[in-house]
């Protein structure tokens, strides 16, 4: 197994391996690997790059999780908006539950962190343990995952569950995630440069990589069964809100009444979860995940074509060149560039 920096005791969990069960090493000593970009390394499993720290939640969540049919997966690749839609789909659902001023006051996203009232399957919950107890859920369950399309654990096809997927237009969401693994970083480590990470993006190496894979797989779906598989663009919900929450809410079988939608319900939505209103909250300003990440990690710009600020002419072609070539024939393209 190749891993780019020895862990240490006192290193969080996404900077180590020596967590992995004796399976997973196995599984990971006999992959494909790639020097990753924060610390342990990436394996090629199922056709993807994934960071070689979850693996135990990548395997307990492929052989255990157990979907029900009425369950809601949000499904993302990382950076592209997870925890924008977790807000919009908890509220969207608990909608009635906090519709007046009294209980408004006490919505969970007010002091809550999207990341902890809506969890990650390989992520947090097969990640902790095994075989989580999931029953005390309450239906629909809401969950979410990274997880390629054909990497999915088989029950979540089987039971035709509900996915919404959210894709974001490639250049933002390398940004960020480049911003973002900065963070993640041992400090003496310092700066990933941007132009090998650029380099390693365009290989198809990044988490849950190839970016362009990870999002035909799921396009793909929503065109075979558009009723289990919702496909929505981040740059889309920014420019028109109130179409694209309606389209969800009308997927996940929630439509807006009449009189929700006179009544602002969408508007109040879109308000408790904008960028402005969630990252101003002391929870995401001073707060944490289990995994010691900082909740202020998942606000940093929020914006649509933030990209221009990082990348050059040359390396923004070098995207757009590659995606063109990926995409071709797959009757996706990226509106916003
Ligand atoms: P994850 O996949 O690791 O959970 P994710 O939430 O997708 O992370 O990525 C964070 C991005 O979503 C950040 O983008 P940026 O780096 O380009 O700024 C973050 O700012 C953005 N984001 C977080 N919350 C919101 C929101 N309420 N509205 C719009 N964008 C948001």
């Amino acid at each position: 197994m190749q891993v780019s920096q020895p862990a240490r005791p006192s290193d969080p969990i996404y900077r180590r391996d020596d967590h992995l069960s004796q399976a997973c090493k196995d599984l990971v000593s006999s992959l494909p690997s790639e020097e990753g970009w924060v610390a342990t390394s990436f394996c090629l499993y199922q056709g993807f790059w994934f960071p070689t720290w979850l693996f135990n939640g990548v395997l307990a969540c492929q052989n255990h999780f157990q979907a029900q049919p009425s369950d809601i997966l949000l499904v993302t690749n990382p950076k592209s908006g997870t925890t924008w839609l977790k807000a919009i789909l908890f509220a969207l659902l608990n909608r009635a539950k906090y519709s007046d001023s009294d209980s408004k006051q006490r919505h969970p996203l007010l002091t809550q962190n999207p990341h902890d009232l809506v969890p990650f399957l390989e992520v947090k919950l097969y990640l902790q343990q095994e075989n989580p107890d999931l029953t005390t859920f309450e239906s629909p369950r809401l969950f979410a995952t990274h997880l390629p399309y054909s990497s999915l654990p088989g029950s979540v096809r089987d039971s035709r569950c509900k996915l919404v997927y959210l894709c974001r237009n490639p250049k933002d969401m390398f940004i960020s995630l480049w911003h973002y693994v900065n963070k993640r970083r041992a400090e003496e480590k310092g700066q990933i440069p941007l132009p090998k990470c650029l380099d390693k993006f365009c290989r198809g190496l990044s988490p849950y990589g190839p970016y362009w894979d990870h999002v035909m797989g799921y396009h793909k779906a929503s065109l075979e069964m558009p009723e289990q598989v919702l496909f929505l663009m981040y740059e889309e919900l920014k420019e028109d809100p109130r179409v694209h929450v309606s389209r969800l809410a009308d997927f996940l079988g929630c439509p807006f009444s009449d009189e929700e939608l006179r009544d602002g319900t969408v508007e109040g939505i879109m308000r408790m979860c904008s960028f402005d209103n969630l990252s101003s909250l002391e929870v995401n300003k001073s707060g944490k995940l289990w995994t010691g990440q900082e909740n202020q990690w998942f606000f940093r710009r929020g914006k649509v074509g933030d990209w221009v600020n990082y990348l050059s002419a040359e390396m923004a072609d070098k995207i757009d060149q590659v995606m063109e070539e990926k995409l071709r024939d797959s009757g996706l393209n990226f509106q916003y560039k």
